[in-house]
C-alpha cells in the first residue's frame, strides 16, 4: 500500500548511504560499503547498503556455470520497487533467469548467447534465482521502497540564510516510477513563496533544478509530479527520471523554497533516502 504515511518522529533511525558513483548499466564493483549510522542497515535485505533505481543491466559473464553466485553479476541486488532488470546472457552457453519456488515468480527460459531477459519488479521483498540448466548458479533481487526525507532550514542555503522559517520535505518515485509524490510542510518564511524546486547538488553545493514544484503554495503541500517532467541536467549527469532517483540515493539532491526576499532559497532540506523497514518501527 502507499496510501498517506503517518508523521513521524524527528529521531527516527536513518540508514546512510555510501555515495558511491552508480552507473546504470554497469553496476559491478559496488562493494565494500556497509556505512551506516544505525542498526537499520543490517535489515535491508541486500548487504551492500546502496539500492538502484531505473533500468538495471546485469550482464551473465562469460564461464557462468561455474561461477555460482557471481554467476548473475551484481549480486545481491538491490534495488528501488518500479525498476527494471535486464539480464543479459554474455556466456558462450545457453541459460535461464528463473526465480526460485513452484511455479517461480519468473522465468526467462532458455537464454541463448546474446540474448535478454527484462522483469518489471513492483512487488517488495527478496527473490532468489538460479539457472534452471545450471542450478549451482545462482543470484537474488531484493526490491526496496523508501522515501527521501529531509528538514527545511536556512543554514542548509548556501550561503546560510538567518530566518525562522522551518518546514519538512517527504519525497518518493510512485506508480512504477512514473511518478514522483512531494510532501512539503513550511512555515515562518519572511516573505510570499516566489517558487519550489527539488534541485540537483550535495550538502554544501548549490545545483541547477531538476523538478519544479508547482503551486499553489499552501502548507501542507502535496504534488503529484509526472516523472516526464523532470528537467534534465547532462551536465551533472542527470539525463533521465532514474537518474534523479539516483542522485536522490546518494544525497545529492535537495528541495529549495524560494521566497521575494530570498530569491536564492530561504529554507533547504538535503533530501535523505530511508527505507521503509525504517517506517513503522516508530511511527504512530
Ligand atoms: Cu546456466
Amino acid at each position: 500500500m502507499k496510501g498517506p504515511k503517518p508523521q513521524r518522529h524527528a529521531t527516527h533511525s536513518r540508514v546512510a548511504f555510501c555515495a558511491l558513483a552508480l552507473s546504470i548499466g554497469s553496476i559491478s564493483g559496488i562493494t565494500g560499503c556497509s556505512e551506516s549510522n544505525g542498526p537499520a542497515s543490517q535489515e535491508l535485505p541486500g548487504t551492500l547498503g546502496i539500492p538502484v533505481f531505473g533500468n538495471i543491466s546485469v550482464s551473465i559473464p562469460s564461464g557462468a556455470a561455474t561461477l555460482s553466485t557471481n554467476a548473475y553479476g551484481q549480486n545481491p541486488l538491490v534495488i528501488l520497487d518500479g525498476s527494471r532488470v535486464t539480464w543479459t546472457n554474455n556466456d558462450a552457453l545457453p541459460h535461464t533467469v528463473t526465480s526460485t519456488g513452484v511455479p517461480p515468480v519468473f522465468d526467462s527460459g532458455l537464454m541463448n548467447t546474446g540474448t535478454s531477459f527484462t522483469r518489471l519488479f513492483t512487488s517488495l521483498g527478496t527473490f532468489p534465482y538460479f539457472c534452471s540448466i545450471h542450478p549451482n548458479m545462482v543470484g537474488s533481487v531484493a526490491v526496496i521502497e523508501g522515501d527521501f526525507e529531509g528538514i527545511l532550514s536556512g543554514d542548509q542555503e548556501i550561503p546560510p540564510v538567518v530566518t525562522n522559517a522551518s518546514g519538512t520535505a517527504d519525497v518518493e518515485p510512485e506508480e512504477d516510477g512514473t511518478e514522483l509524490r512531494v510532501r512539503l510542510t513550511f512555515s515562518g518564511l519572511s516573505s510570499p513563496i516566489a517558487a519550489m524546486h527539488i534541485h540537483q547538488g550535495a550538502a554544501g553545493v548549490n545545483g541547477p533544478i531538476i523538478f519544479n514544484i508547482p503551486g499553489p503554495f499552501v502548507s501542507p503541500l502535496e504534488r503529484e509530479i509526472s516523472a516526464a517532467s523532470v528537467q534534465l541536467r547532462p551536465e551533472v549527469g542527470v539525463n533521465s527520471f532514474a537518474d534523479a532517483i539516483n542522485a536522490m540515493i546518494r544525497g545529492e539532491t535537495y528541495v529549495n523554497i524560494h521566497t521575494a526576499q530570498n530569491p536564492g532559497g530561504e529554507i533547504r532540506a538535503q533530501l535523505v533516502f530511508e527505507t521503509d523497514e525504517d517506517d513503522g518501527e516508530d511511527s504512530n
